[in-house]
């Protein structure tokens, strides 16, 4: 740097006041900085300026200065970079340096600093937050929190780049500028959605997780031009791992407890505290949180409550009053006018039973939306339901209409009042929040996958308010027939039981009726839920795969995140197989996508990994190792008594076939860690077995048992 005595002229250069005196232009020494002091620095290193020594002439005779390199600050002041000064003042002092000509200069004073330092909400950010704005090609505007993390930023901020998936441009962009939020790998962004709007913007909306807890309240929103990807701003707000702890010390259900007998005598939580992180007035905390509900003198209550994790303070509490259900059922008397005579809103009560009935599973469908998935009704935005019951005479049918749910009565042979069964509700409202997200449409393949998406989310909802049992997945079982026991109108266990349903893609119906056969193709992925959910193999034994059993809440996260984030309106099986493994992939890992492979080959879905699916695939071929059993109860591993190992991921298959008349029964087991464990079995009563099973890599062995009988065999296997 170099210090030179220079004339600063009042009229043309003066930025400050101290170089005025009486108005009259005075010789001032200053120090001046230009391009060459900065590029004599070393790598890492910063020019640090003390301005209680006197202002500081900055010149841009020897090019552009790199400000993000030069911090200045006035005594005992804490420093500040020059770059986040200009990026915050630089337009009030009347500054702009980028594209500025070479005979461009200004000066910074030690009372300039100060008051810019000071200023609410000016929290000087730290280097490498500096650096990465510098990076962007133009910041009009930076407003920070206290704790100096950027909650608006504007300006030409970059390119999304990476074609057509605006979220994933957007998440790689924010990866890049993940220093200027001073987040670091503890830190992930999920893209929750995103819309354009009618100036042809794009805003995708993400939601932040800190040590893979959820960080309520930390969210981004980068905001860019739809059609040249031009990023112009980017808003919320995020929260940076420093100094937050790690882990709670108290116990989750007395930390609620105590925060809930504050609210009221009497109360019930929905669910289990969960632990995350949220966002306070008083800055972030880690929190025990859950969604508590009572009553006081304004009435029913639903708050989420957040207990801190230490210390088991009420940290913070969101009354959800907007997200109070609010249903309306009307009464068409018969008729087909719609929506008819109001019978019950929220908060009240009727007599007439059907009516009181689609209030109720239409609130219980809510919660359950609202609990499982944080969804706030059909729109995702708290729209009141709407329900007509008494549709016409004898109606036997409920439909969604694109705006409301309408119930017939049945004709008591068929069916009894469709509105006083769960599954039927659940069915309907699905239709409508299908509508808001995938808008898969209502033919052919995507009109099979929207029917499906309601019968998953209808067993998903019995789930719910009743446990998983068989009953589970029959649908529409309370109203239908209902002077026949035990039936019902579909069955996702086994969809072709109705007579009607296809449960295999191979062979999946392409005529034209029921609109390409939406009611009867949506067998197939119905099935492949339900062995998500329970395990097994195809119940026809179409085919061979073995599915592992995720469990029915894993699954239906898997499936509505496919069909909020994943699927498109014409999707397609093939499609669906894809939406629903990256959903598990990011949701579960490795071994959730392979189930979710599994569970589409075993339908016969193609497209899987390693080609698998399809109905082809599923033929045994690979290498035969042969052996013989002796007597019954005896037993021989193979490969050659021992076992294999894999480093990928894919299809193990084996195909035994052992003497005639035998009884021999075949198992893969899957070394754990410390013990082999059985991960799949066939245990026909015949001689001949088979099994496909999706694995991730690991060491396998195959078991041969004897259940009766005794001879040679050959068991074929392949592995990936
Ligand atoms: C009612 C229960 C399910 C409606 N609608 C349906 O799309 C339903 C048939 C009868 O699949
Ligand atoms: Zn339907």
């Amino acid at each position: 740097m170099s210090a030179r005595r220079v004339i600063v002229s009042a009229v043309s250069a003066c930025l400050l006041s101290a170089c005025h005196e009486g108005g009259i232009a005075v010789e001032t020494e200053s120090r001046i900085v230009t391009a060459d002091d900065v590029a004599a620095l070393g790598p890492g290193e910063v020019l640090e300026l003390d301005l209680s020594e006197g202002a500081v002439r900055f010149a841009l005779t020897d090019g552009p200065i790199d400000f993000t390199r030069v911090s200045v600050r006035s005594g005992d002041e804490r420093p500040a970079l020059v770059q986040d000064l200009l990026v915050r003042h630089g337009a009030r002092w009347g500054v702009q340096t980028a594209g500025a000509a070479a005979d461009f200069a200004f000066e910074l004073d030690g009372e300039m600093v100060k008051a810019a330092t000071s200023a609410g909400g000016t929290a000087t950010f730290v280097w490498s937050q500096s650096q990465a704005l510098g990076r962007l090609p133009r910041v009009d505007r930076v407003q920070a929190d206290e704790a100096g993390v950027p909650r608006f930023i504007a300006g030409d901020l970059g390119t999304l780049t990476g074609g057509g998936n605006v979220r994933e441009s957007a998440r790689g962009w924010l990866a890049d500028m993940a220093p200027v939020f001073r987040l670091g790998d503890e830190t992930d962004l999920e893209a929750v959605r995103h819309h354009t709007d009618s100036l042809g913007k794009v805003h995708v909306r993400f939601r932040q997780y800190l040590h893979d807890l959820p960080v309520v309240g930390g969210e981004l929103t980068v905001h860019a031009d739809a059609a040249s990807g031009q990023v112009q701003a980017v808003t919320g707000r995020v929260v940076p791992a420093e100094a937050l702890p790690l882990a709670p010390t108290l116990d989750p259900d007395e930390a609620i407890e105590a925060v809930a007998d504050r609210l009221a005598a009497e109360w019930a939580s929905v669910d289990a505290p969960e632990l995350v992180y949220v966002v306070t007035e008083s800055g972030p905390r880690l929190a025990w949180q859950a969604v508590v509900e009572y009553e006081d003198e304004e009435g029913p209550q639903r708050d989420i409550v957040f207990a801190d994790a230490l210390s088991g303070e009420m940290v913070a509490r969101h009354p959800q009053i907007h997200h109070v259900k609010n249903r309306k059922v009307y009464d068409a008397n018969n008729g087909t006018k719609l929506p008819g005579k109001l019978a019950v809103s929220e908060g009240g009560a009727t007599d007439d039973k059907v009516a009181q009935a689609a209030h109720d599973l239409s609130g219980v469908t809510h919660d359950f939306y609202l609990s499982k998935f944080g969804r706030d009704s059909f729109d995702a935005a708290g729209a009141t339901i709407h329900s007509t019951v008494h549709y016409s005479k004898n109606y036997v049918n409920a439909f969604w209409n694109g705006q409301q749910m309408v119930y017939g009565d049945g004709d008591g042979y068929y069916a009894s009042p469709f509105a006083q069964d769960l599954d039927v509700v659940a069915h309907e409202l699905t239709h409508a929040v299908t509508q808001y997200e995938a808008s898969l449409v209502y033919q052919n393949q995507s009109g099979a996958l929207n029917e499906a998406m309601s019968d998953i989310m209808a067993a998903a909802v019995d789930a719910y308010q009743n446990g998983v049992s068989t009953k589970t997945w029959l649908l529409a079982e309370t109203c239908w027939t209902p002077g026949k026991a035990n039936d019902a109108m579909r069955y996702m266990a086994n969809p072709t039981q109705d007579g009607q349903s296809y449960d295999y893609y191979p062979e999946r119906y392409t005529g034209q009726q029921d609109n390409g056969g939406v009611h009867i193709n949506s067998g197939i992925a119905n099935l492949a839920f339900y062995l998500l959910s329970q395990g097994g193999k195809h119940p026809r034994n179409k085919t061979t795969t073995v599915v592992p059993a995720l469990g029915i809440d894993k699954a239906a996260q898997i499936f509505y995140r496919a069909l909020t984030n994943y699927l498109n309106s014409n999707a397609t099986f093939q499609d669906a197989r894809d939406a629903t493994a990256q959903a598990a992939t990011e949701l579960y890992g490795a071994e959730a996508t392979a189930a979710v492979h599994a569970a589409w080959t075993a339908v016969g879905v193609p497209g899987g990994p390693d080609g698998d699916g399809g109905g082809d695939g599923e033929t045994c071929s690979g290498t035969p190792f042969k052996g013989n059993l002796s007597a019954s109860g005896e037993d021989q591993f193979q490969p050659g008594g021992s076992y294999y190992s894999t480093s990928k991921s894919g299809a193990h298959t084996g195909c035994l076939a052992g003497p005639a008349g035998a009884d021999f029964d075949l198992y893969l087991y899957k070394w754990n860690g410390s013990a082999w464990a059985k991960v799949a079995k066939s245990e026909g009563p015949t001689n001949n077995e088979s099994i496909t099973y999706q694995g991730t890599a690991g060491y396998y062995t195959w078991q041969v048992v004897s259940a009766s009988g005794a001879g040679d065999y050959t068991v074929t296997l392949k592995a990936p």
